[in-house]
């Protein structure tokens, strides 16, 4: 195992694929599949090269080369973190027992289920993203789009190659399984709800970005802490990709206010959708909506999937190592707000084991909670008296123990007939959309930008704004 990656091989990896023919030749035989399924559901755009970061390393410093690259020649490959040999659990029943560098049987089917659901996200955020090239609102914009793309794709790499190693036949069938499986398709869906939404605009690409993403972060940081040593060592080097798939969503969605910010201050009016702009309601109302959906991703509050897998060590907490308790929780409490038939909100005190899910998303919450103050932060120094907020937890959700009420984002729970009435309010409507879409236009001249957007601070790798990251047809 070494941290550089070795590009010669059809597959770059750094898991010195060549010394097992068998796995290789099974990845070499899903290779082309990928390709077709990026060649359908990838990108619709073409282009003659973007302004790609490549993985060359997996170590701490200088593990990415900029350069660019043709898209479908991008070199997705296997890279795992670097393993550390005296790696112990951190957590569960198994504490302090070595890492496993093998599936024990007896937890086998969950683990398999765990890499699937993730897998599954991977592909389907670059089908929901499909036609966003379309319509980008300059060519670093652009080149960013790629960049998520190319790495989500790489990110189901990583998810097929531990299928492929360690689960078997079940494996591979698994990992035929995520180009099968279509975002939004009526026949086969994806498997969490968040990803059969259409990503039709750059707000929304923004939004998802920043707040499904994030979830991305959190779920990975959790099966970080994994007892199976190879999905900890995935997902450690999945997340330093990740990590600038969510810089463009809070870049992204500064801009947007920013730009915002200053029409209103031009023109005096919050009213600048003749203007050119995003009026701040409909950016709250894409705040509402995605995170809401990204709230689902966590599951319920109370799970008895996320009692087991911690108790077996699949899935720690996040930052599980330095927490200062008992890595156990059969003793620990957790409070849970749960809405009642009568229309409130009632305290129920569960384990903390039951509760994971929900620890979880507290972390998240607080996490979701900076961006907020980032945007407000552009409101107040422009002296725009708007500020946005995070809905609360209840409110517009599929999943867990508010799907089912109606509640506000102020937490109020109301019955239908009020949500039916009132949600234009809260959630975008058909003309939100429409609206946001009419500003979709697409504009590749080097250094210009759609009216709707202020152009970033800093380019990429040192260029400066104005630099060709993607040479068109
Ligand atoms: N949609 O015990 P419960 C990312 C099901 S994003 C549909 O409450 P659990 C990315 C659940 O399967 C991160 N079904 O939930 C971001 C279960 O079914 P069964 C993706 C749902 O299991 C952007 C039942 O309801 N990674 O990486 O504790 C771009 C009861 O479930 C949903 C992961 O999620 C839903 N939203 O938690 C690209 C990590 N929620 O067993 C990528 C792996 C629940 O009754 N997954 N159900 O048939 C997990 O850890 C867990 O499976 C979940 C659910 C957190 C998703």
């Amino acid at each position: 195992m070494t941290t550089s990656i070795n590009y010669e091989d059809k597959i770059p990896n750094n898991v010195d694929l060549s010394s097992d023919r068998k796995l290789q030749r099974a990845l070499e035989g899903w290779q082309p599949k990928f390709m077709n399924w990026w060649g359908e559901m990838g990108p619709t755009l073409e282009t003659q090269g973007v302004y790609l970061r490549t993985a060359v390393s997996v170590g701490r410093e200088g593990w990415a080369h900029f350069g660019h690259v043709n898209v479908p020649d991008y070199r997705w490959g296997i890279f795992l973190a670097e393993r550390d040999p005296k790696r112990t659990i951190a957590f569960g029943e198994h504490m302090g027992e070595p890492a496993w560098q093998q599936v024990p049987g007896e937890y086998r089917a969950d683990l398999q289920r765990l890499i699937v659901i993730q897998g599954d996200t991977e592909p389907a955020s670059v089908e929901q993203q499909k036609l966003l090239g379309l319509t980008a609102p300059s060519l670093y914009d652009l080149r960013n789009l790629f960049q998520v793309n190319v790495e989500e794709g790489r990110h189901l790499w990583a998810m097929v190659y531990l299928l492929h190693a360690y689960f078997g036949k079940e494996g591979r069938e698994e990992a035929e399984g995520l180009l099968l499986r279509n975002s939004g398709s009526p026949d086969s869906p994806r498997i969490l709800g968040a990803f059969n939404e259409e990503t039709a605009d750059w707000l929304a690409f923004f939004m998802f970005t920043y707040f499904t993403d994030r979830d991305g972060k959190y779920q990975l940081g959790t099966l970080k802490e994994s007892a199976f040593d190879p999905l900890s060592r995935t997902c450690e080097f999945m997340l330093k990709e990740e990590a600038h798939h969510m810089f463009v969503g809070t870049t992204g969605v500064d801009r947007v206010v920013e730009r915002s910010a200053t029409l209103i201050r031009e023109h005096d009016t919050l009213d600048i959708a003749p203007r050119g702009g995003i009026p701040l309601d409909i950016i709250q109302k894409y705040i509402n909506f995605h995170y809401t959906v990204s709230l689902d991703l966590f599951g319920g509050e109370t799970s008895t999937n996320a009692a087991n897998y911690f108790t077996a060590g699949l899935k720690g907490r996040w930052q599980e190592t330095r927490r200062k308790d008992d890595h156990l929780l059969t003793e620990d409490g957790f409070f849970l707000e749960r809405p009642t038939a009568e229309g409130a909100w009632e305290r129920e005190e569960l384990s903390a084991l039951l509760a994971l899910n929900l620890d979880l998303r507290g972390e998240y919450i607080a996490d979701c909670e900076t961006g907020i103050k980032r945007w407000n932060r552009i409101l107040d120094t422009a002296e725009i008296d708007f500020r946005f907020a995070l809905p609360h937890p209840g409110f517009n959700r599929s999943v867990g123990v508010s799907a089912g009420f109606h509640v506000t984002p102020d937490g109020t729970i109301i019955d239908e007939a009020t949500w039916e009435r009132a949600r234009h309010k809260w959630l975008p409507t058909d003309e939100d959309l429409a609206f946001v879409r009419s500003m979709m236009r697409p504009v590749y001249e080097r250094g210009k930008i759609a009216s709707w957007v202020a152009p970033p601070r800093n380019g990429i790798n040192g260029k400066p704004f104005d630099y060709e990251y993607v040479y068109l047809t």
